[in-house]
């Protein structure tokens, strides 16, 4: 562990040299900037608009934006912060190589791209293809998704390339496409407002999609009631008609039992299920065992709440359903999502203004960034990896034969199981840190530490970085032109505000050179990231995303555009499954059925408590970028463990004592932080930190079957009042984030 600076005069020893002198005219006096770039958020799905303003080449602060529609100026603390990244200190300038003596040393580019080009290369000749792997995010551009899926594909050729947003959207997407036929939601935000009743299931509105808390309050203004179902009483869940407190894992139970009272009562529109549907029965003959009752064992919940949610829901007359990671992160994700879904459509309340579905989508190109091809599954346009006429389509795209693109390779969580076990031998990773992100922290770590061979491109050096035998110095959001498409299916369009700092390099030009040095540069002559968008364009024509008729100087007039967009004159489609066409050949949405199972890993006499995991509003995922912003720090220094005052004291805990919190996999010591908005038979530890104070050191490797998510959402656990971790924590705490 780094050695800590007792006091500020140490610090200022320590780190002095790389403190800024005051700038002529006192730091107070900045100036006007020379100019302000309205852009977007590079943070989560809201994608707000936000105007940056540089001065002297450098981005020294922000101003709203209230022309974009979606946010109207509005922005939260992370998105008010962000410009902090890019003077940030800790901003990697260069390539670094490890050494066995000196630890990471810096080396020039050349070096460092021919030494990642030819491991390679030697480890796909002695290994086989599959043998190297790539794993990318959601954080990207469209345009460096679209990039990465085909430089797997046709530069690397292996089949072995998967992304973060398998830990994100892929449960809500594939129920989605399973019953409505696309993987989208639904309704454009400005139909929220104009439901009656709004169903908000596992997410933390105000502190994850804080921008949609502005879009349920113009809905209460209205008169509409609102329905939350989290094991904890949420910001939002504070201001609801209906709080329901499900048991993690137990929402199934609250949706079948809505529905069962909802047939009793006459509330399921027979005649849309008739004519627009199929698979009715099946679901029915499950909902029919759902007597609020047994509903009720199920959600560990009242059954007066269960029949209360069905009365407000039932017989209204626009609704609005949305969900977030807390029902998709289960070994069942997809079946909740399914039930949720199936809750909506047996009303028929959907495809209408002020009657919609959504699923909210996380990262902040989480919706786009899998309609690229970097899924393990999935080509451009969202197409099927596996179709003959899709795999044809792309290969003429992509000017290459159709034989020579791999099927469907492995998902993140077995993809590093495959590192694990030695079937995996090398590793390129953009955008990532599965150190932190993936479940089963310690197991996750050993494996990235066997990879023979391993090249991480970031702009900080994040924990996974730290596995690297090289890190490449990569370009944030604001150093580089593109597109995102947010939570609504709208694309829209980052403006380059900077140029990286001297030194680091944009990850598109990066990615490029590295195709070029393995034979394929000719499949990869890009001048800028807009002719990869006029590429992706082509690509994902004819798909079920189709960004065909988007262009950069349409999103720019029009403040957006919603997919599908098939040619040029196509105003874009804000609100899906209009006249209640769905998104299947047959123009019908499939009711899926799915009964409730339990958890892969239910409490037990030894491991009593369920432990949920998820975020706080002032840190961002694996917080490489938001634990680095002094502000965001102050506001919540360290990960605490949510804890019942029931259980506290049957513990013998108080406020502000050490906890252990244990699983079969690992322990942590955090401080306890006792409140009453959680279950008694549940905690709940935010997951934005490394290592000994990282949630997914005691969560469980389960995934679902179907989208692969890992379970984060329930795993057992014991807690007990523990000693201070050893070092000076006090000092870590005001210290803060980065050090350790
Ligand atoms: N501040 C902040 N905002 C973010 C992010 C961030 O890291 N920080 N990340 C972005 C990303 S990538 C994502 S995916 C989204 C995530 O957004 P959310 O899904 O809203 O956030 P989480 O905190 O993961 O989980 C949401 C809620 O699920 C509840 N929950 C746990 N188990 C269950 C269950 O079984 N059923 C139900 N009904 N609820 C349950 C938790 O108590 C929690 O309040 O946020 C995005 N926005
Ligand atoms: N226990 C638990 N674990 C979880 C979750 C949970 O709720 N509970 N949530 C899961 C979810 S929903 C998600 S989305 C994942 C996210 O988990 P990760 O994807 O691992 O988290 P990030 O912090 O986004 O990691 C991205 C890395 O890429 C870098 N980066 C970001 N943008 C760019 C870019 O444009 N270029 C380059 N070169 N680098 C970039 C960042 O600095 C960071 O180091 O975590 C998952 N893990
Ligand atoms: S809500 Fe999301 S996109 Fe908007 S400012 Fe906050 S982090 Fe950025
Ligand atoms: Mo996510």
């Amino acid at each position: 562990m780094a050695k800590l600076p007792a006091s500020i005069s140490d610090l200022v020893a320590q780190f002095g040299p790389h403190l800024k002198s005051e700038p002529a005219g006192g730091w107070t006096t900045r100036g006007e900037p020379d100019r302000i770039v309205p852009t977007h958020c590079c943070f989560c799905g809201q994608q707000c608009g936000i105007q940056l303003k540089v001065k002297d080449e450098k981005i020294v602060g922000f101003e709203p934006w209230e022309e974009f529609p979606f946010n109207k100026g509005k922005l939260c603390p992370k998105g008010v912060k962000r410009y902090m990244q890019d003077e940030h200190p800790d901003r990697l300038l260069t390539p670094l190589i490890r050494t066995e003596a000196n630890g990471f040393q810096p080396i020039d580019w050349d070096t460092a791209l021919d030494r990642t080009a030819r491991e390679i290369q030697r480890i796909q000749s002695a290994y086989g293809r599959d043998a190297f792997a790539v794993l990318t995010g959601a954080s990207l551009t469209n345009e460096k998704a679209y990039l990465m899926g085909k430089f797997a594909r046709v530069a690397v050729r292996t089949a072995n390339i998967d992304y973060n947003g398998r830990l994100c959207m892929v449960s809500a997407g594939a129920a989605s496409k399973k019953i409505l036929g696309i993987d989208r939601s639904a309704n454009p935000w400005s139909d929220i407002p104009k439901a009656k009743v709004i169903l908000v299931a596992g997410a933390n509105i105000a502190e994850c999609a804080p921008i949609t808390t502005d879009y349920l309050w113009q809905a209460r203004e209205n008169g509409a009631k609102l329905i939350v179902i989290d094991p904890r009483l949420t910001p939002i869940a504070r201001t609801a008609d209906l709080f329901i407190p499900v048991r993690s894992g137990g929402d199934i139970g609250v949706f079948y039992g809505m529905l069962h009272v909802m047939v009793q009562r006459g509330w399921i529109n027979r005649e849309f299920i008739a004519a627009h549907t199929t698979g009715w029965g099946a679901v029915e003959a499950i909902v029919e065992r759902y007597t609020p009752e047994y509903a009720a064992t199920v959600a560990s919940v009242p059954a007066s709440m269960i029949v209360r949610a069905a009365e407000m829901w039932g017989p209204a007359d626009t609704s609005f359903l949305l969900h977030a990671r807390g029902i998709e992160h289960h070994s069942k994700g997809v079946e909740n999502c399914m039930a949720a879904i199936n809750l909506v459509v047996a009303t028929g309340r959907i495809g209408r203004e002020g009657c919609g579905y959504a699923m909210i989508t996380g990262q902040g190109n989480g919706q786009g960034a899998r309609e690229q091809g970097q899924k393990c599954d999935q080509l451009p346009g969202a197409r099927d990896i596996e179709n003959p006429a899709h795999r044809e389509y792309i290969a003429g795209v992509w000017g290459v034969d159709e034989s020579t693109i791999p099927n469907t390779g492995l998902s993140a969580v077995p993809l590093l199981e495959a590192i694990h076990d030695g079937r995996i031998k090398g590793l390129l990773l953009l955008c990532f840190n599965p150190a932190v992100s993936l479940p089963d922290g310690d197991f996750v770590r050993e494996a990235l530490g066997r990879l023979e061979f391993f090249t991480v491109i970031d702009f900080f050096m994040s924990e996974t970085a730290r596995y690297a035998d090289l890190v490449l110095p990569g370009s944030l959001m604001e150093e580089d032109e593109g597109t995102t498409t947010n939570v609504e299916g709208r694309v829209i369009h980052h403006r380059q505000v900077v140029q990286p700092p001297e030194g680091a390099r944009q990850d598109w030009r990066i990615i490029c050179a590295l195709a070029q040095r393995l034979g394929a540069g000719d499949k990869f002559q890009y001048q800028s990231s807009r002719d990869i968008f006029e590429e992706l364009r082509i690509a994902s024509k004819g798909g079920v995303a189709d960004y065909a008729g988007i262009t950069w100087e349409r999103i720019d007039r029009e403040m957006g555009v919603c997919w599908p967009c098939p040619s040029l004159d196509h105003p874009g489609t804000p609100r899906l499954y209009e006249g209640w066409e769905f998104g299947h050949p047959d123009g019908k949405a499939h009711f899926q059925p799915a009964d409730w199972r339990p958890a892969a890993e239910e409490p037990d006499a030894d491991y009593p408590i369920v432990l949920t995991t998820g975020r706080v509003v002032s840190q961002y995922l694996s917080g490489t970028q938001t634990r680095r912003i002094g502000a965001l720090v102050d506001q919540y220094p360290q990960p605490q463990c949510e804890i019942h005052p029931r259980l506290a004291e049957s513990l013998g805990i108080v406020d502000g004592d050490f906890v252990r919190v244990e699983s079969r996999r690992g322990a942590i010591v955090v401080r306890a932080q006792v409140v009453r908005t959680i279950r008694p038979d549940t905690v709940f530890i935010p997951y934005h930190w490394p290592l000994d104070r990282s949630a997914n050191t005691c969560t469980i490797r389960a995934i679902d079957p179907v989208s692969k998510i890992p379970e984060f959402k329930i795993c057992a656990v014991r807690v007990s009042r523990a000693p201070a971790p050893s070092g000076d924590i006090a000092a870590l705490e005001t210290a803060a984030g980065g050090i350790r």
